[in-house]
């Protein structure tokens, strides 16, 4: 038997007639194939649009692309160990906090506009695997003369913490784990030895260059807001730490695609710290890529972002903090030690690279000494 052939006509609209629904009457018209293909392109458009909306905001996480900037992951040379870049445009934001701000601190004020140059930011924290790379693995026999490698001829001229007195983790985890107990000589030594095996430029973050890329172009107490209650999806700190560090990169990042740039470990900056120092930047209309370099003194650097042990108005966005003598006080080396601190085991730091290094950072390395004062 022959089965009549199914039409368009019979499968979608049709009809001219008037069919009964529930008591109400339904008029379908005769639709010519012009309006069948706009209304198709409609039906298309309903659900391509939302689509490519999502598609777009996916596309948009991260910062915009600078010129030439992508982000990499780089093997430090010799090892297996890689730590992975992201690229932190040029730009201008307000750094500090306003006093309607809950958790706000004098040493946030004024709020005042700066201009930031184009860098690459750490990923995540820089681990213990990295780290052991530079003072513990890192063979010392490479320094013995017919025994550099080329391009390393500089290796020799950064130096290395010597063996701690206790367990460096503190218990905290190493694999995987953000480096925590080290100095701010150490951090920046770490910064110059990555640079001379690398051939780039590897630097602590300045204080402006870390807010900078925390806020990621928000202004409110946090990158996701202002709400604290919310801090656990993209913090370990103290109500969700259990006094712990944890492995990097498990919480969700920060909207230029930075992992725990609150809690975990706080982060040194390459600035010392000066409670009334944004009272001198606030004088100019903008501040450009400002730094307080570091005196050569032991402590008294800024530390940013909380850590582990720290509740939320500590993580802010805009809070600040100092290195204090206290952080190593149960050292029983005299003098103590430049590399460890035997209090402060919340302390770790992230690098970055400079797209152009400022003339005021070229070079600059910790003047830092067994000698230095506190
Ligand atoms: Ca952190």
């Amino acid at each position: 038997m022959v089965q009549p052939k199914t039409t368009k006509n019979q499968k979608g609209l049709h009809g001219g007639s008037v069919q009964a629904d529930g008591g109400k009457a339904i008029f379908i018209i005769h639709v010519t194939a012009p309006v069948r293909r706009l209304l198709r392109a409609c039906v298309i458009a309903t659900f391509l649009v939302p689509a490519l909306e999502i598609w777009y905001a996916s596309s948009a996480c991260g910062a915009p692309p600078e010129a030439g900037m992508q982000i990499y992951t780089e093997t430090i040379p010799g090892t297996k160990i890689s730590f992975t870049m992201v690229p932190i445009p040029a730009g201008e934001f307000d750094m500090g906090s306003p006093a309607g701000e809950p958790g706000h601190k004098p040493d946030e004020a004024p709020v005042h506009r700066v201009a930031i140059r184009a860098f690459w930011m750490g990923k995540t924290e820089v681990t213990w695997d990295e780290y052991d790379q530079y003072w513990q693995k890192e063979p010392d026999a490479a320094r013995q003369p017919g025994k550099v490698k080329a391009g390393d001829s500089d290796v020799d001229a950064t130096t290395r913490p010597t063996p701690p007195y206790a367990d460096e983790t503190f218990g905290h985890g190493r694999e995987g784990h953000p480096v925590l107990g080290i100095t701010h000589h150490a951090a920046m030594e770490y910064c110059r030895w990555l640079s001379q095996k690398t051939g780039k430029t590897y630097r602590l973050p300045t204080e402006a260059e870390w807010e900078y890329a925390c806020r990621a172009g928000t202004t409110t107490a946090y990158f996701f807001g202002h709400d604290p209650s919310k801090l656990g999806e993209y913090a370990w700190y103290a109500a969700n730490s259990d006094d712990l560090t944890h492995t990097v990169g498990q919480k969700k990042p920060n909207p230029w695609g930075l992992y725990d740039m609150y809690g975990n470990v706080a982060e040194w900056c390459l600035d010392s710290y000066r409670a009334d120092y944004y009272q001198t930047l606030s004088r100019s209309p903008r501040a450009l890529s400002p730094v307080l370099l570091p005196q050569g003194h032991r402590f008294g650097d800024v530390v940013r972002g909380g850590s582990w042990a720290d509740d939320a108005a500590r993580c802010r966005s805009a809070a600040r903090r100092a290195s204090e003598p206290r952080w190593i006080r149960r050292d029983p080396q005299r003098p103590q030690s430049i590399w460890w601190l035997t209090d402060a085991d919340f302390v770790g730091f992230r690098i970055v690279r400079p797209l152009a290094e400022q003339d005021n950072l070229k070079d600059l390395r910790s003047l830092v000494t067994r000698d230095s004062s506190n």
